[in-house]
């Protein structure tokens, strides 16, 4: 090349789409390539990026959604036009009910022809996502929509999709040299918002009126670093410790703490609830399942401590009173502003209850060959080993998973605010991205695992160190128990056990089944001890309820109305 020529001479759009991507400090991107995607998509591998190619496109939006949780970053996936888009629509609405900040490169259909197959209008299913959708039809602009793409997926905290159509990526680039600055360079630089001291002394007569108080944090909390705070405020003030599911573990070392609060409370946390006259929510958005439909603390009133508070959440009044301002400050000035008062409710015995009460004690008759889900819990809890990345999944099963006292927040994922199956092998597979030095254990449910089974060839492929333990009841346990519960039959959802550790093995993984829970710790220090992914398939009884069923699904009586 000689000298003074222009040094972007010879490249496509897609060549500048991909280094507008690799300047916005993308180091990963799940991938599922077609037409309309795959030049980009190479040349963005060319820069650097760590590729996971996944095998459904649906995949590579969910491990995005695990990877950004993981990360504080972006995440970042890439599927192609038409049926590619199609395929993420369930991936998307669970990305914006979770807030995790995504962008995705759609192609889109070509513009020079009149007809093309692949073509379809996809806006409109973005749109009902609730993510954003941008065209982009003009390539000198396309480097400046990717840095906004990438501002709005942070600042909004929701999906951004992109959708650029492939003729005009195959076309010379004319634009220049000179790419806009990243994103990262035009984020504001925000401070934490500290409370008004009206709103510190409002809320400390409240507090100061109240006998048993809950301090429960959520993501909100986690994310301001309130975690001390809430446990310097729970002292202060005679309370107890909760978090929401999301944020489960963040105190998971306190004599004091409950544990989780919503569907999934144990029998402690759900008797505790039912004595507290306060709830100090901090940093949580009073989400419908967090206090189990307002079902957990029928006596209490709630005080919200939020950048963003809302007195109705999720078609409740969740909240009777606020303090605005980032979760740690305000829980500071809380616990400055209030008098030490004695311990009354955190007490020697109730710290003793809260050790050793199991969250679910009802008994159940097990058949023989086959594991009592709560075993099979207690039996990991003992055998993990404590530094690896825990990512529970969804379905009947995933109540049990959610009680391992031991497991803090840092090293437990759950992400389930869309309430969908068949997310657990992506979501491991964005941790396993996203933690690139720790083993990741999965739990599923075999209906779960099985909705996506074909990823088990892309963490062979991409030698992700993943271990996935599935509790197999040979069913969706949730509708069986449900059906169960309504006296209907409940052959549509019983499809039998299959053998899932020889799926494993098919897909050149290791796999094995576990009969002897007693096995686990030598199981665990032959994964540690080589290379590559496993799966344990656990045969659980279909027998054992969880109390999230016994109380939302309460046997009803044939004929009796
Ligand atoms: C995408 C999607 N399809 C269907 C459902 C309904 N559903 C909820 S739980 C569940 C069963 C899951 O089975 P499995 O993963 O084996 O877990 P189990 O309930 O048996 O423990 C089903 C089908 C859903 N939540 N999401
Ligand atoms: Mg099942």
């Amino acid at each position: 090349m000689s000298s003074g020529q222009d040094a972007s001479a010879g490249l496509h759009v897609y060549d500048v789409l991909a280094r507008a991507f690799a300047q916005e400090g993308v180091t990963t991107c799940f991938a599922l390539l077609g037409d309309a995607n795959m030049n980009w998509a190479t040349r963005l591998a060319e820069h650097g990026c760590r590729m996971i190619y996944v095998r459904h496109e649906h995949c590579a939006v969910a491990a995005a959604m695990a990877f950004a949780r993981k990360s504080g970053k972006v995440g970042v996936a890439t599927v192609t036009c038409g049926p590619g888009l199609t395929q993420i629509m369930t991936a998307l609405p669970a990305a914006v009910r979770a807030r995790l900040p995504l962008v995705i490169f759609a192609g889109e259909a070509p513009l020079k022809s009149g007809w093309y197959n692949q073509a379809i209008n996809q806006a409109p299913f973005v749109a009902a996502t609730g993510a954003d959708y941008h065209s982009l039809h003009w390539p000198e602009r396309m480097p400046l929509a990717v840095r906004d793409a990438f501002l709005q997926a942070r600042r909004e905290r929701r999906p951004v999709v992109l959708g650029v159509p492939f003729d005009l990526q195959e076309l010379s680039w004319t634009g220049g040299e000179r790419l806009p600055r990243p994103a990262r360079t035009f984020m504001p630089r925000l401070s934490p918002i500290p409370p008004h001291p009206d709103g510190v002394a409002h809320a400390a007569a409240i507090v100061g009126c109240a006998r048993r108080i809950v301090v429960m944090a959520g993501l909100g909390a986690v994310e301001a670093g309130a975690g001390p705070a809430c446990r310097l405020l729970a002292e202060r003030c005679d309370a107890l410790l909760a978090t929401t599911l999301p944020a489960r573990g963040l105190f998971h070392d306190d004599a004091f703490s409950l544990g989780i609060a919503g569907g999934f409370s144990s029998e402690m946390a759900r008797a505790c609830f039912a004595e507290a006259d306060l709830v100090v929510a901090v940093g949580c958005s009073l989400a419908h399942h967090n206090s189990d439909g307002g079902k957990l603390w029928p006596n209490a009133s709630v005080l919200q401590i939020d950048i963003d508070p809302a007195t109705v959440s999720q078609g409740r009044v969740a909240a009777n009173s606020h303090l605005r301002a980032d979760a740690r400050l305000g829980a500071e000035a809380l616990v400055a502003a209030l008098p030490p008062r004695a311990a009354e409710w955190r007490s020697t015995a109730l710290a003793e209850r809260l050790r050793t009460t199991p969250p679910d004690s009802e008994p159940f008759e097990v058949e023989p060959g086959l594991h009592d889900p709560r075993d099979v819990v207690a039996a990991l809890e003992a055998a993990l080993p404590a530094d690896w990345q825990l990512v529970n999944s969804s379905g009947h099963c995933s109540y049990f998973f959610a009680h391992m006292p031991s497991r803090p927040y840092e090293r437990f994922l759950t992400i389930r605010e869309f309430g969908a199956i068949g997310n657990g092998i992506s979501f491991a597979m964005g941790v396993a991205a996203a933690c690139p030095d720790s083993t990741v254990v999965l739990f599923d449910g075999d209906g779960s695992l099985l909705m996506h089974v074909q990823e088990l060839d892309t963490i062979r492929r991409h030698g992700l160190p993943i271990l996935i333990v599935v509790m197999n009841d040979g069913a969706f346990g949730s509708e069986v128990h449900k059906l169960r519960a309504e006296g209907l039959s409940e052959s549509g959802a019983v499809f039998g056990r299959a053998d899932l550790a020889a799926i494993a093995r098919g897909f050149g993984l290791g796999g094995d089944t576990v009969r002897d829970l007693a096995a686990l710790p030598e199981m665990v220090a032959r994964f540690s001890a080589q290379d590559g992914a496993a799966l344990w398939d656990v045969p659980v009884s279909d027998r054992v309820t969880s109390p999230v069923i016994r109380r939302t699904h309460p046997p009803r009586r044939r004929g009796v109305s």
